[in-house]
């Protein structure tokens, strides 16, 4: 069955927004909104699965949101809204859980790093995460999905169990007239120079919200100054830069620091390198940090700007959460009657 092409992804409002988010997702998110659909997503549910402030989560929310608008998303175009507003996506995620196995959980590396030694102690909503994040796609039938790559094995269980509650209902599906396929299996869209970036402060661990250490990571609303102290103090290595990709194949801070640039600038790594293979870092990161302020501010200051209203922020939201529940609504009804349940 032909599904019609339609963009999901959401944002955690877990604070600290970082410049993994926005090469990663966010300026992404903005790229394809001139050639499809796009429905873009404050996941507030799926931030409850670790500890949040009730005081500081509304922030948070409208954080993540004004991120959206400063990048340069059209919350007109698009559907922009967080997820608490939506209650089907809680409510396919249940129907979900019931069709996910156990066995396929349990291999999740994400719920096995963030539960670490103390998993009994863990939330049973960090465990069902990916349930969740497959009813946030599949409540819309969305069939492409830009993320990290972080994110590809949770896409790939979202397809597993796509494909089963296809097969398990396919007698349904077929007698309720929705042909041979009620979901699509949506495609992860992981592309360009920096699918994963990784901490400043240390080459193997990924660029994260929760790192302990500021300096480890560049955040969205970080000034001028900020901005140049973090890449000054960033983890590198003695040599200069190399004048070809391969050089950078076992320098993870050097492979890093380029990837970045390469993102920021819309270029690819070998074009980085052909302007500064064999340069000092030194003359690297001044680079690096004019670029990044260049990008960047603007976007803080347009954070910063959007923030002072928050009514206004609340307004998008509504307007998307409205237009998002009609979408899902159908969704749901559809999968009711495909389940068997009376309504
Ligand atoms: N370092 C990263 N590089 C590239 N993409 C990244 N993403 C996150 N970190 C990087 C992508 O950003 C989108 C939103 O992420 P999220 O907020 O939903 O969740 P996360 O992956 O848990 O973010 P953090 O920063 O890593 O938070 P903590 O510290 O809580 O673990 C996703 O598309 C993600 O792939």
């Amino acid at each position: 069955m032909k599904f019609k092409e339609l963009i999901f992804s959401g944002v955690q409002p877990t604070g600290n927004l970082h410049l993994g988010n926005y090469l990663g997702a966010i300026k992404r998110f903005v790229e394809l909104q001139d050639r499809f659909d796009c429905i873009y997503c404050v996941v507030d549910l799926h931030a409850i699965t670790v500890w949040q402030e009730p005081s500081e989560l509304p922030h948070a929310i409208r954080e993540v949101t004004a991120a959206f608008l400063a990048c340069g998303i059209d919350p007109r175009k698009n559907t922009v809204f967080n997820q608490s507003q939506v209650a089907e996506h809680a409510e396919l995620a249940w129907i979900f859980n019931c069709v996910a196995r156990l066995g396929w959980l349990n291999r999740m590396t994400q719920f096995k790093e963030k539960a670490g030694k103390d998993r009994e102690n863990a939330s049973i909503g960090l465990y069902a995460y990916p349930t969740l994040m497959a009813a946030d796609i599949l409540v819309y039938r969305a069939t492409h999905v830009p993320v990290g790559e972080d994110q590809k094995q949770h896409l790939e269980l979202s397809r597993d169990i796509a494909q089963k509650f296809n097969n398990d209902f396919s007698q349904s599906i077929r007698d309720k007239g929705f042909g041979d396929a009620f979901f699509p299996l949506p495609e992860p869209l992981i592309t360009g120079e920096a699918t994963r970036v990784m901490s400043l402060r240390d080459g193997s661990k990924k660029m994260s919200k929760s790192d302990a250490s500021d300096f480890s990571r560049i955040n969205l609303t970080d000034d001028a100054d900020a901005i140049a102290q973090k890449i000054r103090r960033a983890k590198t290595d003695p040599e200069p830069l190399p004048s070809d990709e391969k050089g950078l194949a076992s320098r993870p801070e050097a492979d890093n620091l380029v990837g970045i640039y390469a993102a920021l600038a819309d270029t690819d790594r070998a074009g980085v390198l052909k302007q500064f293979g064999n340069a000092q870092f030194s003359t690297f990161k001044a680079a690096l940090t004019d670029l990044a302020v260049a990008k960047l501010g603007p976007i803080g200051a347009e954070m910063k700007r959007l923030l002072h209203d928050p009514a206004a922020i609340d307004a998008v939201l509504a307007d998307g959460a409205e237009r998002a529940r009609k979408l899902a609504g159908q969704t749901m009804n559809a999968v009711k009657d495909v389940v068997g349940f009376v309504r």
